[in-house]
């Protein structure tokens, strides 16, 4: 891309630099017009807003806006899940399915829906209602929180943080932070908690679990990623974005025989599709769609010359593509109302015409293809395998086997000490690092101490492009005892668990850890961290905080955004954890955030008293007789 002069996201960021102090600490306040106001780190420098507000109250504000934005964009993606189970209940969604009755028909008698003699259809309506009023209740506590031990519920209860309805705690949180509202960092860090619980255990969890009903709960399945994935004798269309209600529509017509004709009659051996980002890994844990890249990989994926469309929904789209696809003839097509790019081709996507939009994508990349120029072409040829898919019920099986289901022999080993802990490593690309290196060196450093981790987003795109989700190869980074369970199981030492929604199947996961037994009564307990090592959007923030808050221990990497408040910072990095059991640290080295994380682990094998592995003692009768 620097031979040909295209400008990258690293560029840009350049362009930058310095970038504003005051931004960086987040003490400027644009909330109101007698500001923008900011408060000076030097002696000499202001101290106070004009409405009087401190680095506390600015800091914490900004801070929680964040939160806010982040639990929104989860949110909303989860409402639109909803509403589209109720249109395919009502048959108003021409080209969907429910494809896990199962699933749904258990969500259902968890909602306290009498099944009885019903059709499925009038399940999924009544299930869908009850999904969607999540969204708009005013009172009471969201249905899912009901799922997380009993202890935390408590934990959340006593401190008036268990979320009420997903967008009310959206909505207070933009009010708290208007001016003149809530001046009390601490206070402004409640709603943050409950805002943010609101996403985890609410829009984010409603956005898995319906999906899962509508496509599949996924199960293990073996894909490939990297650039190497794009065909160059093949219709190469990218989706790209979050929402799978649009990519598993491309998917279904990618597959239609009068397509895949067209394409052949175009020149072209057949149609291929690819996926970055979240969408990637939705279609990939269900289809075993290939990846191409992650979020950086956006804007380089085009410059192959080999991509007829991308076409995107909402999140994480540069605003770069249509400009950088001008030189190539790739075509950049919106779907959602919700984004538009000058520059790009606007086709509206909804559930009532998703088919017949699908099949116009498809068809406009076919008639595209003749003017891809060869000599513009470049793909180079890496790509690896990987294994993606783990929901929290196929661990389950995977664990357990068909009729034992179960999560014992994960804590069994994680009480014998074969697995040191569990460490979920999420999130996205940031320029301001070398691309994925943080990911890797964390999760490799992780894996060859014998923890267990989890991934979902960019973060396990990274670590598959690394090789770390490779069934057979990935063994060779990891620990021995790590190695010795998962070569039983037959499963790689970094399990990829979908996008960023499905944050919420590793709550579930921790979740399943607690309620089998042996490792506590809570979350808090477990020997388990987080980490977001190249975070960069607000949803990562959202994510890392209904982690803290549901009990684990999370470290964001690159930067972090409230250096600019001490007693904020004390707060998140050290006191919220004697409230929630849960804490913030930020630490950009690989090396040392891998320290933390171990540090953690162990620290909480001691309190379980599980810090020395237990050796198997075979009594005989002597020994027994003695017992007794
Ligand atoms: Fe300045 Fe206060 Fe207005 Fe913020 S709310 S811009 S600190 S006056
Ligand atoms: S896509 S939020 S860059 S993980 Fe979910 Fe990747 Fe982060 Fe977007």
């Amino acid at each position: 891309m620097s031979e040909k002069k295209f400008t990258t996201a690293e560029e840009r960021l350049k362009s930058q630099e310095p970038q504003c102090g005051f931004g960086i600490f987040e003490i400027c306040c644009r909330n109101c017009s007698m500001g923008p106001c900011r408060i000076s780190p030097f002696d000499d420098g202001p101290k106070k807003g004009v409405c009087g507000a401190d680095e506390d109250v600015i800091v914490a504000r900004n801070f929680l806006r964040k939160i806010a934005v982040g639990a929104s964009a989860h949110s909303d993606h989860g409402r639109a899940v909803a509403e589209t189970l109720i249109k395919v209940a009502r048959k108003e969604a021409i080209g969907y399915e429910i494809k896990d009755e199962f699933k749904l028909i258990k969500l259902a008698l968890e909602f306290g829906i009498d099944v009885k003699d019903k059709k499925i259809e009038e399940i999924a309506l009544k299930v869908g209602e009850i999904c969607l009023s999540q969204f708009g209740q005013q009172e009471g506590n969201l249905i899912f929180t009901k799922r997380a031990p009993v202890k935390r519920q408590r934990i959340w209860s006593d401190l008036e943080i268990t979320p009420r309805g997903i967008d009310r705690e959206v909505v207070e949180s933009l009010h708290r932070t208007h001016m003149g509202t809530d001046q009390d960092f601490y206070n402004l860090m409640k709603q943050a908690q409950r805002c943010a619980l609101s996403d985890g255990w609410g829009g984010s969890m409603v956005a898995t679990d319906l999906q899962d009903v509508l496509f599949g709960t996924p199960e293990p399945i073996l894909g490939r990623v990297n650039f190497g994935v794009l065909k160059d004798d093949y219709v190469n269309i990218i989706v790209h974005g979050h929402e799978p209600l649009l990519s598993e529509m491309i998917v279904v017509a990618s597959e239609d025989p009068e397509l895949i004709n067209l394409a052949k009659q175009k020149g072209a051996k057949g149609i291929n599709i690819g996926g970055i980002c979240c969408t990637a890994n939705e279609i990939l844990m269900r289809h075993g769609i290939p990846i191409i890249g992650n979020f950086l990989n956006q804007e380089m994926a085009i410059t192959t010359g080999a991509v007829e469309v991308m076409v995107v929904d909402v999140q994480c789209i540069m605003a770069s593509l249509p400009e950088i696809a001008s030189c190539f003839h790739t075509k950049i097509i919106t779907t959602s109302e919700k984004t538009k790019i000058p520059g790009a081709i606007h086709v509206k996507f909804t559930e009532e015409n998703a088919l017949e939009k699908a099949k116009e994508i498809i068809k406009m990349a076919i008639e595209n293809f003749e003017n891809r120029k060869k000599e513009n072409v470049i793909i180079p040829e890496s790509q690896i395998d990987l294994v993606a898919g783990f929901s929290y019920e196929s661990i389950y099986y995977i664990l357990g086997g068909r009729f034992r289901a179960s999560y014992r022999p994960l804590n069994d080993n994680i009480i014998n000490g074969k697995i040191r802990g569990i460490a979920g490593v999420v999130g996205c690309n940031n320029p301001k690092v070398s691309h994925d290196e943080i990911h890797i060196k964390l999760v490799s450093k992780l894996i060859e101490n014998d923890v267990l981790v989890l991934q979902t987003g960019c973060s396990a795109i990274a670590c598959a492009k690394a090789g770390f989700l490779d069934s057979v190869k990935g063994l060779n980074y990891a620990g021995k005892g790590l190695r010795e369970v998962c070569e039983a199981v037959g499963i790689p030492p970094v399990i990829h668990m979908g996008s960023c929604v499905d944050n919420s199947r590793i709550l579930m996961a921790a979740t399943c850890v607690v309620k089998e037994g042996g490792l506590g009564d809570d979350i808090s307990e477990l020997p388990a961290a987080g980490a977001a090592p190249e975070w960069m959007s607000e949803k990562a923030l959202s994510i890392g905080q209904y982690f803290v808050s549901s009990g684990i221990f999370v470290v964001f990497g690159v930067t972090w955004p409230t250096l600019g408040s001490k007693n904020l910072t004390k707060y998140l990095f050290e006191d919220i954890e004697k409230e929630v059991g849960g804490k913030w640290a930020f630490e950009s080295d690989p090396d040392k955030m891998a320290e933390l994380i171990l540090k953690h682990i162990d620290e909480k094998r001691r309190k379980l008293g599980i810090d020395k592995a237990r050796e198997r003692i075979l009594y005989d009768m002597a020994m027994r007789r003695e017992l007794e």
